[in-house]
């Protein structure tokens, strides 16, 4: 506890919420550095922690600076994470690695988690988790997002997965890991830019309060780990299936074709969709980080009064 306390570095905002027993929501930061372009990184950094105080609950946007965890982050932190070429992005392998050498890191969900988990926050909010990859049988390439959802009890509000990803390889791996995957609003589970994947969530739960049940038990039970609550996209601002389906495939071979491996993939991915849709997948990316802020906040609060 008290070498913990060394890492945590907790914003004076972040403190008067845990003074006052406020529900705090997590956020992550390798969206705004690796996720989006400047300035919208910036932009939709500052509007999704305003949703979330004006939910009722406060923000905690999360990332390493100077050899700390810093948990709730300052406007010109934010400004800094989505303008530096030079921040890292740092999953569990690299917590330390940038915090020993005094690096700017922004979080993936993977080290949001651990972060939150840490600070005592359960409720994170982001826009897509990472999962297994297309091909990965050959390149062994599965994000580190769900090996830590299999291990991290913070509940994550997400839009679903991609369908840069094996969405199909994705649910497998997380059921084998125990991790539960519920949807709010429908039975499918959402594909990121479009509300349906082809493939079921394993429960659906419309209410936050019913969601929090569900993930006080699940923890109550001594069963750790983290359980994905997904979200779909807003109607109006999803992108026809057809569209995305073939930009994917497009933006998928020059991966191939440039070679681009490891830690760029994702990156590398995002910003050719958005080129190819000439930034339309970035509106629809961030509409839907703001609904899940929408959600998150509902669930931190309701979270209040299932978790002692
Ligand atoms: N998916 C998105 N936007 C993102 C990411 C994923 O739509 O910004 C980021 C998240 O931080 C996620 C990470 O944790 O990419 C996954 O990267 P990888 O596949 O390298 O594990
Ligand atoms: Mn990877």
């Amino acid at each position: 506890m008290t070498q913990l306390q060394n890492f945590l570095l907790f914003s004076q905002e972040v403190l008067d919420a845990r003074a006052a027993g406020k529900a705090i929501v997590a956020l992550e930061s390798t969206i705004i550095s690796h996720g989006m372009p400047y300035p919208q990184n910036v932009e939709m950094a500052r509007e999704v922690e305003q949703i979330i105080r004006d939910g009722g609950a406060v923000p905690a946007t999360i990332a390493i600076i100077g050899g700390k965890i810093c948990v709730g982050l300052s406007p010109e932190q934010l400004e800094l994470l989505g303008t530096s070429p030079d921040a890292m992005k740092v999953s569990r392998r690299d917590l330390p690695f940038v915090l020993s050498q005094g690096k700017l890191g922004a979080t993936t969900v993977a080290a949001t988690m651990i972060c939150a988990e840490l600070a005592g926050i359960s409720v994170f909010v982001t826009g897509g988790i990472g999962g297994v990859h297309r091909g990965a049988e050959t390149s062994f390439d599965i994000s580190a997002d769900l090996q830590e959802l299999a291990q991290t009890s913070v509940a994550v509000v997400c839009a679903g997965v991609k369908s840069i990803l094996d969405i199909g390889l994705t649910l497998e791996y997380l059921e084998t890991h125990g991790v539960p995957v519920i949807s709010v609003g429908q039975e499918g589970f959402p594909a990121f830019f479009t509300r349906e994947s082809g493939f079921k969530a394993d429960f659906r739960l419309d209410t936050a309060a019913e969601q929090a049940a569900f993930i006080g038990t699940k923890w109550q039970l001594g069963l750790k780990g983290g359980v994905i609550v997904s979200n779909p996209v807003p109607a109006a601002q999803a992108m026809p299936k057809e569209e995305i389906d073939a930009i994917t495939t497009q933006a998928l071979q020059e991966a191939d074709a440039g070679g681009v491996k490891g830690k760029q993939v994702t990156p590398f991915l995002l910003s050719r969709i958005k080129q190819l849709t000439d930034g339309r997948s970035l509106a629809t990316n961030i509409a839907l980080v703001k609904h899940n802020a929408q959600v998150g906040t509902a669930l931190a609060i309701a979270m209040q009064a299932v978790v002692a």
